[in-house]
């Protein structure tokens, strides 16, 4: 370990007494371990059936949508600074701090020092990863003059509203509130900021939604070479594959897209899958999770919260680009609807709702490539 911190010191002049110091009162973090280790195989087989409607369901509740326009009414003038100067949707943003973190209610409460050092020195399972968090962690705190174990988070050490990484937060962490610290844990600007800066600089188009739904199948999706994270193919291709739109758009041919694919299970055993067309916004959602039904249900939510917060907006109803979004939101909503009639969560149900919001170590904010 002193190995280690001798090299962060001379790589990033920090001074080794401190690394020292602060590293010292570190404490052995067994849950850290517990929640990082991979299932075996023989409980893998029982994951269940990959699922949208049962997703959307824990992820997109009554508490998210009504504690988002909370956080939207608190912070209007922010959000709207932070588009300006981004172009990110400021429902979207919301919509990310909604479902990493309850609107902040649900940061974690580990210590990241003790999370990261457990998992860097005595869990060692992806060391070589967790060493490079722990580096940009205490690199952070250095800069901004903070105790590292003064720190919470997530078991995996994810922080603040957005659930950063360290990296990730010494890459795009921004000031949002102008008192020269980033601060994403009590600071609800910076926390803002921050998100809106990373899906900006992961391919973030002003003004572009993130998904548009389309028919398709399997075989498009196949011949497609879908399945990826990246926008590998564009508009005009998807269109010459089969792909039909269900809405107008607006999208050009030579414009990046990627096919996505949403496989829902009803109550009753019947099966389908939903797919849409995501631009190059919803590639930067995917870079915050690598993951369709993570990505996707953000985009609902903001959906969700900018409803609500417009109101039912007459004027914008002949406005292609509404049409476009309502098409987007009666297209996954009867089949959620019918898989859950009317159905209010239990404690459990919500504490698994929170489990399954809660970002996996590997499915973190990426560094960025
Ligand atoms: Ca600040």
């Amino acid at each position: 370990m002193l190995g280690f911190l001798q090299k962060l010191s001379d790589e990033k002049d920090i001074p080794l007494e401190w690394l020292k110091e602060e590293v010292a009162v570190a404490r052995y973090s067994p849950l850290s371990e517990k929640y990082t280790t991979p299932r075996p195989k023989a409980d893998r087989k029982k994951t269940p059936e990959k699922n949208f409607i049962l997703y959307r369901r824990n992820l997109i509740n009554d508490e998210r949508i009504e504690r988002g326009g909370d956080f939207i009414a608190r912070n209007r003038e922010v959000l709207a600074r932070i588009e300006r100067e981004t172009g990110v949707d400021p429902y979207v943003v919301t919509a990310i701090i909604g479902i990493e973190s309850i609107y902040g209610r649900n940061m974690g409460r580990f210590r990241v020092l003790d999370a990261l050092m457990t998992l860097s020195f005595d869990y060692t399972r992806r060391a070589k990863y967790y060493r490079s968090e722990l580096a940009s962690f205490l690199d952070f705190c250095y800069r901004q003059g903070v105790s590292p174990v003064s720190v919470q988070g997530s078991f995996a050490g994810a922080m603040g509203l957005g659930q950063f990484m360290p990296a990730s937060l010494n890459a795009y962490g921004r000031d949002g509130d102008g008192d020269g610290m980033i601060d994403i844990t009590n600071s609800e600007p910076d926390g803002i900021a921050s998100v809106a800066n990373f899906l900006k600089v992961h391919g973030w188009i002003r003004g572009e939604k993130p998904l548009y739904p389309v028919e398709a199948d399997e075989a498009i999706f196949k011949a497609t070479k879908s399945g990826g994270i990246k926008p590998h193919t564009t508009v005009g291709k998807l269109l010459e594959a089969g792909v039909k739109p269900k809405t107008e758009w607006k999208l050009k041919n030579d414009e990046p897209a990627l096919l996505v694919d949403l496989p829902w299970v009803r109550k009753d055993d019947t099966k389908g899958v939903d797919y849409w067309l995501g631009t190059e916004s919803f590639g930067a959602i995917l870079r915050y999770n690598r993951s369709y039904f993570y990505a996707a249900a953000v985009t609902m939510l903001a959906y969700e919260l900018e409803t609500r917060d417009k109101g039912e907006a007459p004027a914008e109803k002949t406005d292609a680009e509404t049409a476009k979004v309502t098409a987007q939101a009666t297209e996954v909503k009867p089949a959620a609807a019918q898989a859950a009639p009317e159905v209010k969560a239990d404690a459990k149900t919500e504490a698994k709702a929170e489990a399954a919001a809660q970002p996996q170590p590997e499915a973190a904010p990426q560094k960025a490539s």
